[in-house]
């Protein structure tokens, strides 16, 4: 590899004081060892843990050219947090991950040979196929995360095997368009954008990944994510 195209990493964090810290320098060790230039987008919704101040110190640790931080005001929802996030990218490819260490950075280059081998517009983390698989879930986080799977491939048939997961790289301009074609904001987004992705005929790979339950702080997953998905499906089913 190593060339001069650039990857923005999107991390979206709430709360994640800990782990933010372990995520940046793991997400550098793997993009230098790669020789992959890379930028990191923190996209903090005023953490009341203090996650911004975390990521203050670790901008003069990393560079401002790397670490760039653009907070908000209060928590309004991970989809547009990537909304945002990608507005300050500058990047010509995406990477969009979560920052509590349940996607490990060391797949980020795996994803980038895959994007490279067929000039992909897409390449999606999966932890349903090539595998990829979860660990330290209890069994009701599997069996939602499994059954949104389910319903959504009967419902919808997007080709791809991990619809609610959020590890993926994309063609900048390809996640432009998929993200202004997009109408749900929770965590159904991700969902949304692989069937928005397939409307438009992209073309996507898989890379399996091991999905790791975080060990510091606490899922935002709760009974309104799970209602908010199943509207979300129900709507596209309806419509698409
Ligand atoms: N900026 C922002 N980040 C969020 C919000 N909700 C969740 N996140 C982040 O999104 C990622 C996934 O959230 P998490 O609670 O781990 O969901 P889970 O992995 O599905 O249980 C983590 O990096 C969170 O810190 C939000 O409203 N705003
Ligand atoms: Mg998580």
């Amino acid at each position: 590899m190593g060339d001069s195209t650039k990857y923005s990493i999107l991390l979206p964090t709430y709360n994640e004081k800990e782990n933010l810290p372990v995520v940046v320098w793991l997400i550098d060790k793997y993009m230098t060892r790669s020789k992959l230039k890379y930028e990191i987008v923190v996209i903090d919704d005023a953490s009341p843990d203090g996650t911004l101040e975390v990521a203050k110190r670790l901008q003069k640790i990393f560079g401002e050219d790397k670490l760039l931080l653009r907070p908000r005001e209060a928590k309004l929802g991970l989809g547009t947090a990537y909304i945002h996030g990608l507005k300050h990218a500058t990047g010509e490819f995406i990477v969009i991950m979560d920052a509590d260490l349940s996607h490990h950075p060391k797949f980020i280059p795996q994803m980038v040979a895959k994007q490279k081998q067929g000039d992909l517009d897409i390449v999606s983390g999966t932890r349903y196929a090539s595998n990829g698989g979860v660990h330290g879930w209890d069994f009701k986080r599997k069996l939602i995360s499994r059954g949104a799977n389910f319903l959504t491939q009967i419902l919808l048939r997007p080709g791809a095997s991990d619809l609610t997961g959020s590890f993926r790289l994309y063609k900048r301009d390809v996640l432009k368009k998929l993200v202004s074609s997009c109408i749900s904001k929770g965590y159904v987004f991700q969902m949304e954008m692989i069937v928005r992705a397939r409307q438009f005929n992209c073309s996507i790979g898989e890379v399996g990944i091991s999905f790791v339950d975080r060990f510091y702080g606490e899922s935002k997953m709760g009974g309104n994510e799970i209602i908010g998905f199943a509207k979300g499906l129900l709507y596209l089913f309806a419509t698409t």
